[in-house]
């Protein structure tokens, strides 16, 4: 099984950025737990990350055919972007989204999801651990 993590605004600033909420690991040190773990289960992992909304959406639009799943933490665009949503809508790639921080503790506008809808399921709040919890959500559904 192929799993490709996607990334979205700001999130490479992660182990800088508001540590308080986002907590003091960079993505890099989440790719590697994240991998260590996938090795262990077969399961072949790639990150990407961009601060750009077309470079996510041709990313899951180009995973039709090369990955069964997608965890993607759009960062922003979580609840801002229609056309992210369009594009998981469209690939019909299962999607899981997911969250560093526990959004629904946070401000209003974080409360609001165009993702949530076309996503086999939500993770958030566990900091770097929801990546590793995706992974599981993943290996999950595909044993349905
Ligand atoms: C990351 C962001 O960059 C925010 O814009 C989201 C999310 C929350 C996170 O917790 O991983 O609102």
């Amino acid at each position: 099984m192929k799993v490709l993590y996607l990334n979205g605004p700001n999130l490479n600033m992660l182990g800088v950025r508001e540590p308080s909420i986002y907590g003091t690991l960079s993505l890099a040190d989440i790719e590697q737990k994240v991998k260590k773990k996938a090795s262990q289960s077969g399961i072949e992992v790639e990150f990407r990350q961009s601060n750009h909304e077309g470079v996510l959406v041709d990313w899951i639009q180009q995973a039709l055919g090369q990955f069964d799943a997608i965890v993607l933490n759009a960062g922003a665009y979580t609840h801002t972007s229609v056309a992210i949503r369009d594009a998981i809508k469209g690939t019909g790639i299962p999607t899981v989204e997911i969250h560093l921080s526990n959004v629904f503790s946070r401000e209003d506008f974080r409360h609001k999801s165009y993702l949530s809808p076309v996503c086999i399921g939500v993770i958030c709040g566990f900091g770097a651990e929801s990546y590793s919890l995706a992974l599981d959500a993943i290996a999950n559904f595909k044993k349905k």
